[in-house]
């Protein structure tokens, strides 16, 4: 059996999710976000030492963090086949490199944004707020939403492709890059002017496993 440390609202429900369709048993620990800071409570620790979400431990006493390596390890353990393409394929590795831009390096602006949007909108004493809010400006127009823009645009053109990331068949890597979608909903820009990335989503939200790991993970929005 598997157990899914699952924080609310975070990049553990696509594990959730993976394993609602491989159709394997597994138990969920629930951990809470703190309300202010939105960090893991320190429980998460006692799991593995980084404390971030997901971290999924085993019954033969293996415990696995990082989501991609997550993914990766639980289609090839218990798989059977599904999930991945044939290796050796071009598809296999369409596979690999969209398991690892996600959080190799579509996931790095969109965080920074997160981080710069609230650094303007924080509590600070009214002298530094206009510097604080000109240095964001900057990081922002700079650097950030261009990088943000051309992750989308190259994401979309891809998938004018194929139907999935990986090829024509839904994969693991999928299940990695919806979060990278889902956040670029919520914070990134992403919208109806990029019309295969919307309909993306539609295709995930649709899949009934997709449903079945919200009913279990519980509600799910992502920060914005
Ligand atoms: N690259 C890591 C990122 C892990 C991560 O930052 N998780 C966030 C949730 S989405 C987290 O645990 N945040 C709470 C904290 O940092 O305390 C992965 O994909 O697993």
């Amino acid at each position: 059996m598997l157990t899914v440390h699952h924080l609310n609202n975070s990049r553990s429900q696509r594990v959730l999710w993976l394993l609602e369709e491989l159709a394997l048993p597994y138990d969920i620990v629930h951990y809470q976000r703190d309300a202010q800071t939105m960090l893991a409570p320190a429980s998460l620790r006692a799991v593995h030492p980084l404390g971030k979400s997901p971290v999924v431990t085993t019954d033969d006493g293996f415990t696995l963090a990082e989501s991609g390596a997550i993914i990766e390890t639980v289609v090839e353990r218990y798989g059977q086949g599904r999930l991945a393409p044939v290796s050796g394929t071009p598809e296999a590795m369409r596979y690999r490199y969209w398991m690892h831009f996600a959080e190799g390096t579509a996931m790095s602006p969109l965080l920074l944004k997160l981080v710069f949007d609230r650094i303007e909108t924080s509590k600070m004493p009214f002298f530094a707020k206009p510097i604080a809010k000109a240095i964001a400006g900057k990081a922002k127009s700079a650097f950030i939403n261009p990088n943000i823009a051309s992750h989308l645009n190259f994401m979309e053109a891809e998938l004018g492709k194929s139907e999935w990331f990986a090829g024509d068949t839904f994969t693991g890597a999928d299940i990695q890059m919806s979060f990278v979608v889902e956040a670029s909903q919520a914070r990134g820009g992403l919208d109806a002017k990029r019309p295969k990335l919307m309909a993306y989503l539609e295709r995930i939200y649709a899949r009934p496993a997709y449903q079945r790991a919200l009913e279990r993970g519980g509600p799910y929005a992502l920060l914005s």
